[in-house]
């Protein structure tokens, strides 16, 4: 069996982990030990920071699945130490509100040095991935990134000072600086729409058993991911069923603070709403994505209208507070659209 994954970051990356999990201990109906599982991972989070060519959903997927995450943090390096951070600091160099550890650094250096010798973002996490996936997955995970293209994901927010009264910052500045709590007012996608699939990403999609939607967010990862052009036509052709699971629990992100994302695309705040905005394949004539989607218990009073709008629905637990757990999730993802 071959399933194949559009994943951000922690989400995606903590949904890997039990669907692997899962998969390893036979837990997934119809899903044999040997499933080949293919990760098209957003690169929209990625910039460009002292220098060095940071990305931020490739790598938390890589170092997750690799046990090297700081699981604390849910992103960079466990063991990390900061004296380069602390270093630049003392320089002054800005933006001192982001954090590359010592040992993240490293996986910098390596990826900007191959970019700038020429390399493709896909061939560089190829080579990235055989420290960290291939001892634990071999063949069996692969990691690809959505496009090879520079694409950016910049927030428009209001500013008084600014004459426009209003100022873009980059995703990064802010997710992670303003920590998302102005308002989007506008989010731009740099450069998605001139953008093209990595090779192997329409492949894996055409050739998949199954195509799942982790509980990532549905903007600023798997919208863009879907952005790229082609991708989401591949979706919606492909034989495989597709599956998604709701990162919105009980009308809420699960530790997140990405209420403003789906706010700025006039998308409501609940599983319901998530769903209907991936839409129905089976919707003649729309742009739907989704055979199945996945919400919580809590959310069970919103299966019955997306049943009605085409979706096969069902309510299960939805929180991966585990492997088991996060695998249980995977199984009745599958189990949604098996048969
Ligand atoms: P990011 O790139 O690090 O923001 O990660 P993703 O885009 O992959 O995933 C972020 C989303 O994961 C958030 O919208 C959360 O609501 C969702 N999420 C995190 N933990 C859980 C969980 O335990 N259950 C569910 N259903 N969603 C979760
Ligand atoms: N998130 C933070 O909240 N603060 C940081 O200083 C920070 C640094 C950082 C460095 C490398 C990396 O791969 C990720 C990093 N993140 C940081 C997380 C990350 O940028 C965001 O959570 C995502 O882009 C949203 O998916
Ligand atoms: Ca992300």
């Amino acid at each position: 069996k071959k399933l194949t994954v559009l994943s951000g970051g922690m989400g995606g990356a903590r949904f890997l982990q039990g669907l692997l999990h899962g998969i390893t201990a036979g837990s997934l109906p119809g899903v044999d030990a040997d499933a080949e599982v293919t990760v098209v991972a957003n690169t929209a989070d990625d910039w460009w920071i002292h220098g060095l060519k940071v990305c931020p959903d490739l790598d938390t997927v890589m170092y997750t699945l690799g046990d090297g995450i700081d699981l604390d943090r849910g992103w960079g390096r466990r063991d990390e130490t900061w004296s380069a951070k602390e270093e630049l600091a003392a320089y002054g160099v800005e933006p001192t509100w982001f954090g590359l550890g010592d040992r993240d650094i490293a996986t910098h250096l390596v990826r900007t040095q191959l970019i700038d010798a020429g390399y493709s973002l896909s061939k560089v996490t190829e080579a990235l991935c055989r420290r960290w996936l291939t001892p634990v997955w071999g063949d069996r995970v692969r990691l690809l990134p959505m496009t090879d293209d520079r694409v950016e994901t910049h927030v428009a927010i209001s500013d008084a000072d600014s004459p426009s009264g209003k100022r873009v910052v980059h995703f990064q500045e802010y997710w992670v600086r303003l920590r998302a709590e102005v308002p989007a007012e506008t989010l731009v996608f740099v450069g998605l729409d001139d953008s093209s699939p990595a090779p192997g990403v329409l492949d894996a999609i055409a050739g998949a058993d199954l195509v799942l939607l982790p509980p990532s967010n549905p903007v600023v990862s798997v919208g863009t991911i879907l952005g790229v052009p082609g991708l989401r036509d591949a979706i919606r052709r492909t034989d495989a069923p597709v599956v998604g699971i709701s990162p919105i629990v009980g009308g809420a992100h699960v530790r997140g603070m990405a209420e403003q994302m789906l706010a700025s695309i006039g998308v409501e705040v609940s599983a319901g709403g998530v769903g209907r905005h991936y839409g129905a394949r089976s919707a003649a004539g729309a742009a739907g994505l989704l055979d199945g989607w996945l919400v919580d218990e809590r959310d069970a009073d919103q299966v019955a209208g997306l049943e009605q709008a085409g979706i096969r629905c069902a309510a299960v637990p939805l929180m991966m507070i585990d492997h088991d757990a996060t695998a249980a999730m995977a199984a009745a993802a599958i189990g949604l659209v098996a048969g």
